[in-house]
């Protein structure tokens, strides 16, 4: 740059270039703004704008927001708030529209009374949706006039311009995400709907409309009871002992900071505790301080009315676990500077918020028991009932511990473990049946790789109570191999294996067998799942044979493409001989197909592929493919679980239909 530039000038064109040198940086390393640049990335692009429209509704200014997914590849949000100002930006003097859309970290702070909610966790603002699309276009309804910008990777392609007049107010934007950029730039729409459908739960004064026009779909997305909306949708396919009790408040602190606190739960029938928690509406899979203070709250306040209208003998004592026993419950809070901490960034570190959460839950809760006795005395004597059984739990825990310290803390007869020790190397794989299990034992490379072979069915630890789960042998062994312990002995630093995949068969058993064992994952060892340590393995579904050579094929599409490609090379072969052309020989091969010495065959289970094949295609780490478990939308996959764990047939039945194309491939 020049030197002899005017004061005012200086500033403006060093702003200029900073933009533009943000904007390159977020080209440069899209990761490291927006997560990936696989499908979570690029649906983590709708949600920073749609982010943008919650925090205007929050502001009391939009109620409805409209996501489109185009034909063309695009997606638009359109929201009915005040618009984004276009007038000069007071400091850059370029139009505040401009500003918003173009500078990364802009738009942070609204107006010095409200505070930027939404996002957080990557809460990098619309600017990087704007670097990362190939083509945006931005459209403004305000003061009566309709305004409208235009930009490609990032960069104004003119100014804010005036393209007409308007009676209404509201943002529309519309972007085409970068193809060059991303590894996919399908959206998917049962992506886009679970968040959308939790964002409407946890904000119950907008309305949300998904349309997709590549298939005509479309959702609305309205739930005016709230919480309690959230709490009964998850709840769907069990029965619950009480009517949700909601709990709200907030906090302002000296300096007019506000928090707010939006709770729910009920009791249900189940044994296990569904606990959704949330800060700005983003999901905290690792808690936080929101977390305890709820806990420690209910605890106290439950216990307090059991003394208090002698609900509980003397010498009981119930404690927190107790009361998780059953519980469903979501809590939402809203802070103005949250700090995530943890492994994942997903644990709320702010320490006066725990203090608020306890003394809105003590306070509204006390009430709540109060007006509802009833409701009060059924808790009570539901965290009695698993008082009890805790207590039974204990007795039959210490057995196992005595058991495994008798046998000098043996590993399960039935594993085969590795030679390596440090679980950074190891990988153990939980295989279904004996004669697949043999197989795995055989084909594995027993430096690094353990094999736990499980028989018959295995407990659906949903529907079972803890004293219950601890005396399956099933799960008692997969406890001991993996070496977590179980419930509050649980400890991820015992881990003995890097990895642990889960091997079925790819029929409909296999995945029965698959979603109980996830299931038990998913209630007892979350946090095995979140470190990333929690495997699918993918074995193949066709052979495909031509003379010696053998083929795997992984699904239908990858079998016709070998069959195209064997079918291919014969002919290139054949037309180097004969000196005919590639496509006419290729053509008489097509022909004549049924008879070219190609012989398909589907694998109906493990147990048909010997321990090479098995090694070749599902266990070499050079060639297999192993599915990751995760879990990208807490919300929905607990609601999935509870729909194919639950009592009630008639939600699971429902589920199934609808999902069926999709159950065999249920990724959590
Ligand atoms: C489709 C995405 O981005 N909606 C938005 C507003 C409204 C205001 C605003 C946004 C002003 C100074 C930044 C209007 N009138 N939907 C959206 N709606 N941003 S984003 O202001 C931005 C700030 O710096 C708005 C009065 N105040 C605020």
């Amino acid at each position: 740059m020049s030197d002899n530039i005017q004061d005012g000038q200086q500033s403006y064109s060093e702003d200029s270039i900073k933009v533009l040198e943000g904007l390159e940086a977020v080209r440069k390393r899209p990761a490291m703004y927006i997560g990936d640049v696989g499908e979570r990335g690029l649906h983590h692009l709708i949600q920073e704008v749609v982010d943008n429209s919650i925090d205007e509704a929050l502001a009391g200014y939009c109620r409805n927001i409209m996501i489109t997914l185009h034909a063309d590849g695009s997606c638009s949000v359109a929201d009915d708030g005040r618009g984004i100002p276009v007038g000069p930006h007071p400091v850059k003097k370029i139009s505040t529209l401009e500003v918003v859309m173009c500078t990364l970290h802009a738009g942070g702070k609204f107006d010095k009374n409200t505070y930027k909610v939404s996002g957080g966790l990557h809460g990098v603002g619309v600017s990087c949706v704007n670097a990362l699309s190939s083509d945006m276009t931005v459209t403004v309804e305000r003061e009566g006039k309709m305004y409208q910008q235009l930009y490609k990777m990032g960069v104004p392609q003119g100014p804010v311009t005036e393209i007409g007049t308007s009676k209404r107010t509201g943002t529309k934007v519309q972007f085409w995400p970068d193809a060059s950029i991303f590894k996919t730039v399908e959206f998917r729409w049962d992506k886009v709907s679970d968040r959308l459908r939790e964002l409407a739960f946890l904000n119950p004064d907008i309305t949300i409309t998904l349309a997709d026009e590549r298939d005509g779909q479309k959702e609305d997305f309205a739930f005016r009871g709230g919480l309690v909306d959230f709490v009964r949708y998850v709840d769907a396919a069990t029965t619950a002992l009480m009517k949700p009790v909601l709990m709200q408040g907030v906090h302002t602190s000296e300096s007019g900071i506000e928090t707010v606190v939006d709770i729910c739960f009920e009791y249900n029938s189940n044994y296990s505790e569904t606990l959704l928690s949330y800060v700005n509406n983003i999901n905290t899979a690792e808690g936080g301080t929101h977390v305890s203070g709820f806990r420690s709250a209910l605890t106290r306040t439950l216990n307090a009315y059991a003394g208090a209208n002698n609900l509980v003998k003397k010498d009981v004592n119930l404690t927190g676990e107790d009361f998780r026993e059953g519980l469903t419950a979501i809590v939402s809070v809203k802070v103005a500077e949250p700090q995530f901490e943890g492994q994942t960034k997903t644990k709320l570190g702010n320490g006066d918020v725990e203090g608020i959460v306890r003394s809105i839950v003590n306070e509204e809760l006390a009430k709540a028991l109060d007006a509802n006795p009833t409701t009060a005395k059924r808790i009570i004597e539901k965290a009695t009932l698993a008082a009890e059984a805790r207590l039974a739990a204990k007795k039959s825990r210490e057995m196992v511990r005595r058991k495994s310290a008798l046998e000098s803390a043996t590993l399960p007869g039935k594993l085969a473990d590795c030679s390596l020790r440090s679980p950074e190397d190891t990988e153990v794989y939980l295989v279904e049946g004996d004669s697949a299990g043999g197989s795995a034992k055989q084909g594995r490379d027993r430096r690094f790789q353990a094999i736990l072979p499980l028989k018959g069915k295995i407990l659906n630890v949903h529907k079972a109570r803890l004293s219950k789960i601890l005396e399956n042998e099933e799960v008692r062994t997969i406890f001991t191999a993996i070496g977590v312990g179980f419930g509050d002995d649980f400890d991820i630093a015992k881990c003995r294996y890097g990895k642990i995949i889960l091997m079925a068969d790819a029929d409909v058993d296999g995945s029965h067998i698959r979603t109980l064992l996830l299931t038990l994952f998913y209630d007892y060892m979350p946090d095995l799942i979140h470190a990333g340590r929690l495997y699918i393995a993918q074995p193949p579904l066709f052979k495909i044979k031509k003379g010696r050579q053998e083929y795997y094929a992984y699904n239908e599409s990858e079998r016709d493409e070998i069959i195209t490609r064997i079918r291919r090379e014969k002919a290139e072969r054949k037309a180097a001989r004969s000196g005919q052309a590639v496509e006419e020989v290729e053509e008489i091969i097509e022909e004549g197909a049924t008879a070219d010495g190609i012989v398909i065959s589907r694998f109906k289970g493990l147990g048909e592929m010997n321990p090479e094949q098995l090694w070749a295609t599902t266990m070499n780490p050079e060639t297999r493919t192993l599915l990751q478990v995760t879990i990208e939308n807490a919300a929905e996959a607990t609601h999935v679980f509870d729909t194919l764990m639950g009592e009630k047939v008639e939600p699971r039945r429902e589920f199934i239909e609808r999902n069926a194309q999709y159950v065999r491939n249920l990724d959590v």
